[in-house]
């Protein structure tokens, strides 16, 4: 792969209404209006069919297996790996709200094995860095519109914080702990902070797989 001012892969990762598309957002804004070239996607990604089959599952209009929709939001990921290594190597930013990460958080969450849960996402491009984005759930659950999907209830949201705290204690060589509880001005500041010194790491490294 070449390596020369290739862009930076980041991630956001968090439950749901941590402030990850907000964020995201922000971040992506920041970087496009600084002159640096970006872009912005969010996994699921609705678009495509298996996107539709999985957003009827999220609104509970359509049934599926834990197997089947774990991999279908794993086919998802797949789907888009040439054109983000397309858009890395041709030097833009990639800010990804939600990733692999999500994929084995919400599964294992359900009783799922670990190892299982993580081998269709080998292969797919790792992360420069994960930012997660990490609030009590009680906090979270008050937040506006929570409820409202298939995941959105506490006693689940409390086991997949479990699984992303544990992938963060991990991986802590480019997973960053971000408190999601404080104003969205500080939360930010954080994290353009971090994504900065990234992405001018980045540019030096080759990209790797998971
Ligand atoms: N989700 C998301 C999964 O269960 N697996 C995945 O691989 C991904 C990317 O889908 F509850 C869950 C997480 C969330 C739901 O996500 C929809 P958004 O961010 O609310 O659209
Ligand atoms: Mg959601």
């Amino acid at each position: 792969m070449r390596t020369a001012k290739r862009g930076a892969f980041i991630v956001l990762e968090g439950c749901d209404r941590s402030g990850k598309s907000s964020q995201s957002r922000l971040l992506y804004e920041f970087l496009t209006s600084n002159g640096y070239p970006a872009k912005h996607m969010h996994f699921p990604s609705r678009t495509t069919e298996i996107g539709s089959t999985i957003n009827s599952y999220l609104k509970n209009s359509k049934e599926l297996n834990d197997q089947v929709i774990h991999l279908l939001f794993s086919a998802n990921r797949w789907e888009f790996l040439k054109e983000m290594q397309n858009l890395l190597n041709t030097g833009t930013t990639l800010i990804v709200d939600r990733y692999s990460y999500s994929g084995v958080a919400y599964s294992v969450a359900k009783g799922m094995d670990f190892d299982w849960c993580m081998a269709p996402e080998k292969g797919l491009l790792r992360p420069d860095a994960v930012f997660y984005l990490k609030a009590p759930i009680d906090y979270l659950i008050q937040r506006d519109d929570f409820g409202r999907e298939r995941y959105e209830k506490k006693d689940f949201q409390s086991k997949v914080a479990n699984v992303f705290d544990r992938l963060c204690e991990e991986q802590t060589e480019f997973w960053h702990s971000i408190d999601a509880s404080q104003s969205e001005a500080v939360v930010f500041e954080d994290i353009r902070l971090k994504a900065m010194s990234v992405l001018n790491k980045a540019k030096h490294k080759p990209l790797c797989l998971l």
